[in-house]
């Protein structure tokens, strides 16, 4: 029994801001219309088109650049409060670097931020979702210290243009995919692969970038636009194996990799990198013969520079995965996983979804805000993205991605029980879109997007109706079941 009389049922506070979530490349297209410039996307899936699952790319995608009308009356339809999504950096400075500004760039997004407003519908604004333009990769992307001046001159042309009716700002999504995935590994643009090293070089300059974004929206933007500028880091729960000291620090050194290199310069007290994994790195780092540690430190200044640096956590949730010290999978020398040392799994029983590395964990998003929580000092969190997959086969019933949004929306109200400051969720995602390394294949939409249709025609799932429902009632209503012919053209 889910709770039968309404006042045992849970709710969600009023102003609880619930949203959907998108980025650029994934569904705008226009890849070189209107004076655009080249991305990393671009480049990568033209020049190396392999890399994708099907071979796709985002030179059309789900085609909001001349759709975005239909997509904020999808908004309206699901009654969203708010809309994540982000502006593609090359649309707005062709070459990267802000001497020239694309015009037509500005219209679009002022255009889609205005369409929003229309509808009572808070944007809020990633600045930077993995589109690097290719000349600035050309330059070193992320391993170039200067990414943070170049970086701070984009943002400036955003909260100048946009700042007076955007009043969310998140600088990056998710540093540990661009610098582990895109730098450390091969699963990313701009598939650099210089393991154990690409990784953290990326970690600092991405910290800094971010910090001086944030700081230059602190002195000169905050006073005249009254909004807040954050910053979102992928956080799944790592949790350890078994309760052995072994295991626990294991799962301790697993979390620093996976996000605390990001989170902790930002978010903690004494900032910078996390002691007991910037130790193990150093140490490795020696005896492989390195003259350095291949974690390159902050100086006392940068570390001040980031500490502190952000109004909000965004989190990006998926799933959970259990850290074991015995786990002795065989992995690169140098790299990420060879320096944490362990190996992570999940439980059979943890239902799959289309994607290799999301199963619906057990009240996971409590658990990662809990420990955020403590260790952090109590941020206000968002969570900014989180959803399901299914596979490109599959039509409008989508009963598992209904399952866990429902687990979802509970971990989320334990969070809120236990007074953790959350302000807000955005599911990944509002329309089927491009999967990055697996392009059309695996579906995260509350909106089927049928890709062979030229319009690009957008149908809501059944768990649209579901998501339109909590955020009306503001509770889970488990006996709601949508009748969807009903639901579709009633
Ligand atoms: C988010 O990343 C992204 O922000 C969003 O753009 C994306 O569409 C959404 O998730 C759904 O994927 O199996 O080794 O190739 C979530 C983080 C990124 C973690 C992909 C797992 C795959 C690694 N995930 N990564 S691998």
């Amino acid at each position: 029994c889910h709770g039968s009389t309404l006042k045992h049922q849970r709710r969600f506070p009023d102003d609880f801001l619930f949203g959907t979530a998108t980025a650029s490349y994934q569904i705008e297209g226009a890849w070189d219309e209107d004076g655009k410039g080249e991305n990393i996307w671009d480049y990568m899936t033209h020049t190396n088109p392999t890399v994708i699952r099907d071979q796709s790319n985002g030179d059309i995608a789900a085609d909001s650049y001349h759709n975005y009308k239909r997509d904020v009356e999808m908004m309206w339809e699901l009654g969203l409060d708010a809309y994540r999504f982000s502006m593609s950096w090359s649309r707005i400075l062709p070459t990267g670097m802000a001497n020239e500004v694309n015009p037509a760039g500005i219209e679009f997004y002022n255009n889609y931020i205005n369409e929003m407003l229309k509808y009572n519908i808070e944007p809020m604004v990633t600045l930077y979702h993995w589109d690097l333009p290719q000349k600035l990769q050309e330059l070193g992307g992320f391993t170039n210290p200067l990414i943070s001046d170049w970086f701070e001159d984009y943002a400036r042309v955003v909260f100048e243009n946009f700042g007076d009716r955007v009043k969310y700002f998140i600088t990056f999504n998710e540093p540990r995919e661009i610098c582990y995935e895109g730098y450390g590994s091969n699963t990313k643009a701009p598939i650099l692969n210089a393991t154990g090293v690409g990784t953290y070089l990326c970690a600092k300059h991405l910290v800094l970038a971010h910090a001086k974004a944030y700081h230059l929206y602190d002195k000169e933007f905050r006073a005249s636009q009254g909004g807040e500028c954050g910053i979102t880091i992928s956080v799944n729960w790592f949790g350890p194996a078994t309760e052995t000291a072994e295991d626990e620090f294991a799962a301790e050194l697993m979390r620093q990799a996976q996000w605390g290199i990001y989170a902790h310069p930002i978010f903690s007290a004494e900032g910078g990198f996390p002691s007991e994994l910037s130790e193990r790195i150093a140490e490795k780092s020696a005896q492989q013969g390195f003259p350095w540690s291949r974690l390159p430190e902050f100086t006392d200044e940068e570390k001040a520079l980031a500490k502190g640096a952000s109004d909000f956590f965004g989190v990006n949730h998926y799933t959970a995965y259990l850290v074991s010290a015995s786990e002795h999978k065989s992995y690169p020398v140098p790299s990420m996983l060879d320096d944490v040392g362990a190996g992570s799994y999940v439980p059979d029983d943890w239902p799959k979804s289309a994607s290799s590395w999301l199963t619906l964990a057990p009240d996971s998003i409590h658990k990662a805000l809990t420990h955020l929580n403590t260790i952090y000092n109590k941020p206000v969190f968002y969570i900014t993205e989180n959803g399901w997959s299914t596979d490109e086969s599959r039509d409008l019933i989508d009963d598992d991605r209904i399952t866990y949004y429902r687990a979802s929306m509970e971990s989320l109200l334990n969070c809120l029980d236990s007074g953790i400051n959350l302000k807000g969720y955005m599911a990944w995602s509002l329309m089927d879109n491009f999967e990055w390394m697996e392009g059309y294949i695996e579906r995260f939409g509350l909106y089927h997007v049928d890709f062979s249709d030229p319009a690009r025609t957008r149908t809501p799932r059944k768990s649209a109706f579901v998501y339109k429902h909590i955020v009306k009632h503001r509770y889970v209503d488990y006996e709601y079941q949508p009748d969807l012919a009903v639901a579709c053209h009633g």
